[in-house]
């Protein structure tokens, strides 16, 4: 460790450097010198096959919102290498970034009170508006077909197939939920198609963990996790989020019987996200459930996919982790469907 941070410009001497944070992706390491703190990252190459073309991506998107706030924490800032390259590649072919940690700041993995749920609906919804005028042509697809969830299916069914961990049969009943439900994967990307809803700058990982809140006031504060900034509809931001955060349970929950859906928290994201992405169509407010529905399902096939793959994707603790994730997302999905009028009725307001 201490060779790689050698090749960052950090500012003081490194004391520490330890594993941090939640996320399923990359490898996170909270980086303490004596004079600053950092956020060092191993990027995961099961996820990211492109990686400079992603960090242009994220070089481009970070450089466009910090010229548009005074505030230096509204925006991630990546910390170049002494070679003034914006990450480096070690001899084992891993690469590594550092980021200035967003100091006095809070993120979190469930929504403490309602207005912390509505402030990320805020801190996504302005990403959302601030990113309008992004040149969306300048960004590189880091994972292609990322939200299209019928290219999902055709993954999960080739997994299913060879069922190389051979956990198939362990998971027969989450299989056959998964296989019933693909008649409405393309729902969204019809729409797409028929040229009813634009094609945006969206982040596409929009989970409670993505972003901070000022640790003072709990306002939004700054969007991270910048990794699938690309060309989306505004349905899979809202999605995600309302899947992580409406929850009444965290995403590997257990007992079945504590997954829910908050519907007095899905009304307050919406009332914090809508209007902050400003001029959102009518058909893509009425196209917001579906949204959260497919993916919830979308979500919930991938962890589904990657336990029948041998977990190469998802960091997992535990052997059954993926499964249970895949179970909570099918409980999600069978609430969605359950309480779907109610639903249907929040987002009516904001017609
Ligand atoms: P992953 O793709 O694995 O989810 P993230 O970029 O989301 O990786 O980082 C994982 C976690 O690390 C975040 O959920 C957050 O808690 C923390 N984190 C990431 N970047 C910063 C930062 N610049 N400042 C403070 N915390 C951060
Ligand atoms: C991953 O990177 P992280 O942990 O914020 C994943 C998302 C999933 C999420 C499920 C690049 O998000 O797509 O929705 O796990 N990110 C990537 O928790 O695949
Ligand atoms: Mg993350």
């Amino acid at each position: 460790m201490e060779e790689v941070l050698r090749q960052f410009r950090l500012e003081g001497r490194p004391l520490s450097c330890e594993r941090y944070g939640e996320g399923h992706i990359n490898q996170t390491y909270l980086v303490v010198t004596d004079k600053k703190r950092y956020i060092l990252q191993r990027l995961s190459r099961a996820a990211f096959h492109d990686i400079p073309a992603l960090m242009r991506n994220i070089a481009a998107v970070t450089a466009f919102l910090a010229a548009r706030s005074d505030d230096p924490r509204a925006s991630l800032h990546l910390v170049p290498t002494v070679d003034g390259a914006l990450w480096f590649r070690d001899a084992a072919g891993e690469t590594w970034r550092v980021y200035d940690f967003i100091e006095d700041s809070l993120c979190l993995q469930a929504p403490e009170t309602a207005e912390d749920f509505y402030e990320s609906g805020v801190a996504f919804g302005r990403f959302q508006r601030l990113l309008q005028d992004f040149p969306a042509e300048t960004l590189t697809e880091t994972i292609p077909n990322f939200h299209n969830t019928p290219d999902r299916c055709r993954k999960f069914h080739a997994v299913l197939e060879k069922d190389p961990a051979h956990r198939a049969a362990a998971a027969a009943p989450e299989i056959a939920f998964y296989l019933a439900h693909e008649g409405e994967a393309g729902a969204l990307l019809e729409l797409l198609a028929r040229g009813a809803l634009p094609l945006r700058v969206t982040h596409n990982d929009t989970k409670l963990n993505n972003v901070m809140l000022d640790r003072k006031t709990r306002r939004a504060l700054c969007v991270i996790d910048l990794d699938t900034v690309m060309p989306g509809l505004v349905a899979y931001d809202f999605g995600d989020s309302i899947r992580f955060g409406a929850s009444t349970a965290a995403e590997d929950e257990r007992d079945l019987d504590r997954v829910g859906l908050d519907l007095a928290l899905y009304r307050r994201f919406c009332e914090g996200f809508i209007p902050a992405c400003g001029g959102l169509t009518k058909r893509e407010i009425e196209t917001l459930p579906l949204g959260a529905k497919l993916m919830t399902f979308e979500c919930g096939l991938r962890f589904l996919t990657d336990y029948l793959d041998g977990d190469h994707y998802f960091s997992v603790a535990r052997p059954e982790h993926n499964l249970d994730r895949a179970r909570t997302q099918m409980k999600l999905v069978q609430e969605t469907e359950r309480r779907w009028d109610e639903i249907e009725a929040i987002i009516r307001a904001f017609l």
